[in-house]
């Protein structure tokens, strides 16, 4: 469906959009002058869009440090993921990183596209790195030493047992949760999370992530990349890559509704985190993406399309979660809305049913009992979207109108 299609069926996207867009621009705007910060930041705009943004509205410094880090762990994904490097070369850059970070001479080839780029030019990251304070430097430093050693653990071992699962997620998201938590404290605008708690927030996304990347990951050439734990998997298969054959449906299914149930253990430990946090921006910052993984699950539970393509949020349905999320009281919303969805595709007949509606009731318990429950608007689409005529015809005419506004500004137009 082409961008009017998708905005003539929800009509309510339009406005959020429009504003991210221009969040955008003005953000791309907004570079530093000094060559280092903003090769920086033009190089967080390529590889995280939204987040970009995000990070953005973040206060200066801790923003300056929040984006090197960001780089930082980027850069170690790179090495790790490209399966062209021998695991002899490969391990001793992963654990000698935090060695890496503070040497502006020191540079290794590899990746493609954005990220070639990003490890090409390696010392921009750590010209900018050696300007941060330096409790951030130091807690950057901790996280990718850690991170560093266990990628390398991982090299050589399969995902075998949920404590493996576990394991692998704490090392390359559990661990920026609590790199982060180290640099909010830093900043001096919260109080230092535990580690418990910030770990939750790293495996909740990373396990969202692992569930919507099936397909992508199992068709990795020249090596197919496995982080589904055979523990579950092995319950409805014999192989991990049988759940993408169509004789596999039912089973596929079933297993994904697993994981989606191992996943949602995390929720309460998140809104816990959240809850605690002080600064607006910060929270926000936290809040914005603890949204769309328990949006993209709820898209993602009892859905054959996660082994057939890609399943993600609609650009508009993000858009919209950007711009709604001020407060502690809009995570609880939204928390609650995506666990009714979720709710309303459990089958009876499903082999965890029970156990997923019961975590499921304790979210909505969490969001209940915090009161703040009230009139507001629902990320739930309506099935039928009743759209009237005169709206429509308005929509389509504002909107080339601003389409054409803004594509003529382009600059290298
Ligand atoms: C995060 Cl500094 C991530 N990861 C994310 C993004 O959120 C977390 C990587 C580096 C940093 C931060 C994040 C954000 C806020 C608080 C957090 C936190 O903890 C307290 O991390 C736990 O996904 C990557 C890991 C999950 C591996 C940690 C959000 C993000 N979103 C993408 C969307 C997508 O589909 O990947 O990057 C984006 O907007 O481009």
């Amino acid at each position: 469906m082409g961008c009017v299609g998708v905005i003539l069926k929800h009509p309510d996207d339009f406005y959020p959009l429009m504003k991210l867009k221009i969040a955008a621009r003005h953000a791309e705007k907004q570079i530093p002058p000094e060559p280092h910060w903003a090769f920086c930041y033009s190089m967080l705009h390529k590889v995280s869009r939204s987040f970009a943004l995000v990070i953005q509205q973040l206060p200066t410094e801790l923003r300056n440090a929040v984006c090197i880090f960001y780089l930082v762990l980027r850069a170690l994904d790179t090495v790790e993921d490209d399966t062209s490097i021998p695991t002899d070369v490969k391990v001793p850059i992963l654990t000698a990183f935090q060695h890496h970070i503070y040497d502006c001479d020191w540079h290794f080839s590899c990746g493609t596209k954005n990220y070639k780029v990003l490890m090409d030019q390696f010392h921009h990251v750590s010209t900018a790195f050696l300007e941060l304070g330096k409790s951030y430097q130091e807690a950057i430093e901790d996280i990718t030493k850690r991170m560093g050693a266990g990628m390398a653990k991982f090299i050589c071992k399969e995902v075998e047992t949920i404590n493996d699962y576990d394991e692998y997620c704490h090392y390359v998201a559990g661990l920026v949760g609590l790199g982060l938590s180290k640099l909010f404290h830093a900043s001096g605008s919260e109080d230092l999370a535990s580690d418990y708690l910030s770990n939750s927030m790293g495996l909740f996304l990373q396990k969202t992530n692992i569930i919507r990347d099936y397909l992508e990951d199992i068709n990795e050439i020249p090596k197919s990349r496995m982080f589904w734990p055979r523990e579950i998997w092995r319950k409805y298969v014999n192989k991990l890559e049988d759940l993408k054959y169509e004789e596999n449906s039912e089973k596929a299914v079933q297993c994904l509704n697993d994981m989606v149930t191992n996943a949602l253990m995390h929720v309460e430990d998140c809104l816990k985190y959240m809850a605690a946090l002080r600064d607006p921006s910060i929270f926000r910052f936290c809040a914005i993406p603890q949204i769309m993984a328990i949006g993209t699950l709820a898209l993602c539970y009892n859905n054959i399309e996660v082994f057939r393509g890609v399943v993600k949020m609609r650009r508009g349905l993000t858009a919209k979660v950007i711009d709604r999320t001020k407060m502690m009281a809009d995570v609880y919303g939204a928390f609650f809305d995506f666990s009714c969805m979720l709710k309303s595709k459990v089958n009876k007949s499903d082999p965890n049913a029970t156990k997923t509606l019961s975590r499921l009731e304790a979210v909505q318990k969490t969001c209940r009992d915090s009161g703040v429950l009230n009139k507001r608007k629902s990320y739930i689409v309506r099935s039928q979207p009743r759209y009237n005529s005169a709206l429509i015809v308005m929509l389509f005419i504002v909107l080339s109108i601003l389409f054409a506004y803004l594509n003529a500004k382009r600059p290298n137009n």
